[in-house]
Protein backbone atom coordinates (compact mmCIF):
# COMPACT_ATOMS: atom_id res chain seq x y z
CA UNK A 1 0.00 0.00 0.00
CA UNK A 2 1.75 3.46 -0.93
CA UNK A 3 1.98 5.72 1.71
CA UNK A 4 -0.48 8.63 2.64
CA UNK A 5 0.18 12.05 0.45
CA UNK A 6 -1.74 14.76 3.15
CA UNK A 7 -3.22 17.49 1.22
CA UNK A 8 -4.57 20.93 2.50
CA UNK A 9 -8.02 21.18 1.71
CA UNK A 10 -11.15 22.78 1.42
CA UNK A 11 -14.90 22.12 -0.65
CA UNK A 12 -15.41 25.50 -1.62
CA UNK A 13 -12.11 26.16 -3.15
CA UNK A 14 -11.84 26.08 -6.64
CA UNK A 15 -7.74 25.65 -7.35
CA UNK A 16 -8.22 22.35 -4.63
CA UNK A 17 -10.95 21.63 -6.89
CA UNK A 18 -8.40 21.38 -10.04
CA UNK A 19 -6.34 18.62 -7.87
CA UNK A 20 -9.42 16.58 -6.93
CA UNK A 21 -10.59 16.25 -10.49
CA UNK A 22 -6.92 15.31 -11.18
CA UNK A 23 -6.69 12.96 -8.54
CA UNK A 24 -9.82 11.28 -9.29
CA UNK A 25 -9.42 10.98 -13.27
CA UNK A 26 -6.00 8.97 -12.10
CA UNK A 27 -7.35 6.76 -9.42
CA UNK A 28 -5.54 8.40 -6.35
CA UNK A 29 -8.19 9.89 -3.87
CA UNK A 30 -7.36 6.40 -1.94
CA UNK A 31 -3.52 8.00 -1.89
CA UNK A 32 -5.14 11.39 -0.32
CA UNK A 33 -5.10 11.91 3.54
CA UNK A 34 -7.43 15.36 3.47
CA UNK A 35 -6.92 17.77 5.71
CA UNK A 36 -9.46 20.44 6.00
CA UNK A 37 -7.56 23.86 6.02
CA UNK A 38 -8.69 27.12 6.25
CA UNK A 39 -6.99 30.03 4.20
CA UNK A 40 -8.18 33.13 4.00
CA UNK A 41 -6.16 36.22 2.40
CA UNK A 42 -7.11 38.72 5.53
CA UNK A 43 -6.74 36.20 8.16
CA UNK A 44 -3.03 34.25 7.87
CA UNK A 45 -3.37 30.65 8.83
CA UNK A 46 -0.30 29.92 11.52
CA UNK A 47 -0.34 26.46 10.99
CA UNK A 48 -0.69 25.70 7.37
CA UNK A 49 2.24 28.54 6.98
CA UNK A 50 4.41 25.95 8.94
CA UNK A 51 4.52 23.77 5.50
CA UNK A 52 3.37 26.79 2.91
CA UNK A 53 4.75 30.28 3.85
CA UNK A 54 2.07 31.90 2.04
CA UNK A 55 -0.77 30.44 3.62
CA UNK A 56 -2.74 29.13 0.96
CA UNK A 57 -4.49 25.87 -0.59
CA UNK A 58 -4.04 23.44 -1.85
CA UNK A 59 -1.04 22.69 -0.14
CA UNK A 60 0.26 18.59 -0.13
CA UNK A 61 2.70 17.29 2.18
CA UNK A 62 5.03 13.73 0.68
CA UNK A 63 5.62 11.23 2.66
CA UNK A 64 9.34 12.15 3.10
CA UNK A 65 7.76 15.48 4.71
CA UNK A 66 8.89 17.47 1.45
CA UNK A 67 6.12 20.30 0.64
CA UNK A 68 4.84 20.91 -2.51
CA UNK A 69 1.78 24.25 -4.33
CA UNK A 70 0.88 25.29 -5.70
CA UNK A 71 -2.34 24.03 -7.58
CA UNK A 72 -0.86 22.77 -11.26
CA UNK A 73 2.21 21.67 -9.54
CA UNK A 74 0.22 19.58 -7.36
CA UNK A 75 -1.23 18.51 -10.91
CA UNK A 76 1.13 17.96 -12.65
CA UNK A 77 3.20 16.16 -10.22
CA UNK A 78 -0.53 13.61 -9.12
CA UNK A 79 0.08 13.20 -12.94
CA UNK A 80 3.27 12.08 -13.08
CA UNK A 81 3.31 9.57 -10.14
CA UNK A 82 -0.10 7.39 -11.95
CA UNK A 83 1.52 7.96 -14.99
CA UNK A 84 -1.30 9.70 -16.68
CA UNK A 85 -1.63 12.01 -19.58
CA UNK A 86 -3.23 15.43 -18.43
CA UNK A 87 -0.12 17.18 -18.88
CA UNK A 88 0.69 16.78 -22.46
CA UNK A 89 4.46 16.26 -22.79
CA UNK A 90 5.09 17.44 -25.85
CA UNK A 91 3.90 19.46 -29.13
CA UNK A 92 1.02 21.84 -29.92
CA UNK A 93 -1.53 19.43 -26.99
CA UNK A 94 1.15 20.73 -24.77
CA UNK A 95 0.73 24.39 -25.55
CA UNK A 96 -3.01 24.27 -25.79
CA UNK A 97 -3.57 22.64 -22.46
CA UNK A 98 -0.86 24.85 -21.07
CA UNK A 99 -2.73 28.06 -22.37
CA UNK A 100 -6.23 26.81 -21.47
CA UNK A 101 -4.55 26.37 -17.72
CA UNK A 102 -3.63 29.58 -17.71
CA UNK A 103 -6.50 31.72 -18.91
CA UNK A 104 -8.88 28.98 -16.60
CA UNK A 105 -6.47 30.04 -13.72
CA UNK A 106 -6.30 33.48 -14.96
CA UNK A 107 -10.01 33.78 -14.77
CA UNK A 108 -9.90 32.83 -11.38
CA UNK A 109 -7.35 34.62 -9.95
CA UNK A 110 -9.79 37.53 -11.47
CA UNK A 111 -13.24 36.27 -9.96
CA UNK A 112 -11.34 35.57 -5.92
CA UNK A 113 -10.10 39.18 -6.58
CA UNK A 114 -13.80 40.33 -7.66
CA UNK A 115 -15.20 38.85 -5.29
CA UNK A 116 -13.11 39.97 -2.24
CA UNK A 117 -13.57 43.70 -3.64
CA UNK A 118 -17.03 43.65 -3.95
CA UNK A 119 -17.24 42.35 -0.44
CA UNK A 120 -15.35 45.33 0.81
CA UNK A 121 -17.36 48.35 2.67
CA UNK A 122 -16.80 50.89 -0.49
CA UNK A 123 -15.45 48.35 -3.01
CA UNK A 124 -13.81 50.46 -5.89
CA UNK A 125 -15.91 50.83 -8.94
CA UNK A 126 -13.06 50.98 -11.48
CA UNK A 127 -11.80 47.60 -10.09
CA UNK A 128 -15.22 45.57 -9.89
CA UNK A 129 -15.67 47.39 -13.60
CA UNK A 130 -12.20 45.72 -14.39
CA UNK A 131 -12.92 41.87 -13.49
CA UNK A 132 -16.29 42.37 -15.36
CA UNK A 133 -14.89 43.15 -18.40
CA UNK A 134 -11.80 40.53 -18.10
CA UNK A 135 -14.77 38.00 -17.21
CA UNK A 136 -16.73 38.66 -20.48
CA UNK A 137 -13.41 38.72 -22.53
CA UNK A 138 -12.35 35.55 -21.23
CA UNK A 139 -15.88 34.27 -21.38
CA UNK A 140 -16.02 35.14 -25.39
CA UNK A 141 -12.44 33.39 -26.30
CA UNK A 142 -13.59 30.29 -24.47
CA UNK A 143 -17.44 30.25 -26.13
CA UNK A 144 -15.17 30.61 -29.74
CA UNK A 145 -12.55 27.53 -29.06
CA UNK A 146 -15.46 25.25 -26.95
CA UNK A 147 -15.20 23.17 -30.69
CA UNK A 148 -11.46 22.56 -29.62
CA UNK A 149 -12.20 22.23 -25.97
CA UNK A 150 -14.30 19.90 -26.53
CA UNK A 151 -12.16 17.95 -29.23
CA UNK A 152 -9.02 17.57 -27.42
CA UNK A 153 -8.31 14.85 -25.09
CA UNK A 154 -9.08 15.53 -21.58
CA UNK A 155 -6.15 17.64 -19.61
CA UNK A 156 -5.30 20.42 -17.15
CA UNK A 157 -6.72 22.58 -19.65
CA UNK A 158 -9.88 21.72 -19.88
CA UNK A 159 -10.09 20.74 -15.85
CA UNK A 160 -8.65 24.24 -14.87
CA UNK A 161 -11.34 26.09 -17.10
CA UNK A 162 -14.22 24.08 -16.07
CA UNK A 163 -13.43 24.58 -12.39
CA UNK A 164 -13.40 28.64 -13.09
CA UNK A 165 -16.95 28.21 -14.60
CA UNK A 166 -18.06 26.02 -11.62
CA UNK A 167 -16.33 28.43 -9.31
CA UNK A 168 -18.76 30.93 -11.53
CA UNK A 169 -21.74 29.12 -10.84
CA UNK A 170 -21.24 29.58 -7.37
CA UNK A 171 -20.52 32.57 -6.16
CA UNK A 172 -21.41 34.62 -9.11
CA UNK A 173 -24.81 32.56 -9.85
CA UNK A 174 -26.22 36.19 -11.11
CA UNK A 175 -24.01 36.91 -13.32
CA UNK A 176 -25.93 34.41 -16.04
CA UNK A 177 -22.75 33.80 -18.09
CA UNK A 178 -24.58 31.45 -19.72
CA UNK A 179 -26.70 33.39 -22.31
CA UNK A 180 -23.82 34.69 -23.65
CA UNK A 181 -21.73 31.82 -24.16
CA UNK A 182 -24.53 28.74 -24.37
CA UNK A 183 -21.68 26.43 -26.79
CA UNK A 184 -19.00 26.66 -23.34
CA UNK A 185 -22.09 25.86 -21.58
CA UNK A 186 -23.30 23.00 -23.03
CA UNK A 187 -19.73 21.36 -22.81
CA UNK A 188 -19.98 22.17 -19.21
CA UNK A 189 -22.44 20.46 -18.27
CA UNK A 190 -21.42 17.41 -20.02
CA UNK A 191 -17.96 17.55 -18.88
CA UNK A 192 -20.07 17.87 -14.97
CA UNK A 193 -21.74 14.54 -15.64
CA UNK A 194 -17.66 13.17 -14.80
CA UNK A 195 -17.43 11.48 -11.80
CA UNK A 196 -15.09 13.25 -11.17
CA UNK A 197 -16.42 16.22 -11.20
CA UNK A 198 -20.14 15.09 -9.91
CA UNK A 199 -17.79 14.54 -6.53
CA UNK A 200 -16.31 17.66 -6.07
CA UNK A 201 -18.56 19.67 -6.43
CA UNK A 202 -18.10 23.01 -4.30
CA UNK A 203 -20.30 23.44 -0.89
CA UNK A 204 -20.50 25.55 2.04
CA UNK A 205 -19.61 24.50 5.39
N1 LIG B 1 -2.14 30.11 -7.32
C1 LIG B 1 -2.61 29.36 -6.20
C2 LIG B 1 -3.85 30.04 -5.64
C3 LIG B 1 -4.37 29.31 -4.41
C4 LIG B 1 -5.30 30.21 -3.60
O1 LIG B 1 -5.29 31.45 -3.73
N2 LIG B 1 -6.10 29.57 -2.77
C5 LIG B 1 -6.96 30.33 -1.91
C6 LIG B 1 -8.16 29.51 -1.49
S1 LIG B 1 -9.31 29.40 -2.82
C7 LIG B 1 -6.17 30.67 -0.66
O2 LIG B 1 -5.47 29.82 -0.15
N3 LIG B 1 -6.27 31.92 -0.20
C8 LIG B 1 -5.59 32.35 0.98
C9 LIG B 1 -4.75 33.55 0.78
O3 LIG B 1 -4.71 34.09 -0.35
O4 LIG B 1 -4.09 33.97 1.75
C10 LIG B 1 -2.89 27.92 -6.62
O5 LIG B 1 -3.10 27.70 -7.83
O6 LIG B 1 -2.87 27.01 -5.78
Amino acid sequence: MARQLTLHWSPKSPYVRKVMVCAHELGLVPQLELVRSVAAMLRPNAALMEVNPLSKIPTLVLPDGRVLYDSVVICEYLDHLAGGTLFPATGDARWQSLRWHALGDGLLDALILWRNERERGVPVEQLLDAFALKADKALAVLEHETPALAAAPLCIGQITVACALGYMDYRFDTLGWRSRAPRLAGWLAELSQRPSFKATEPIDG
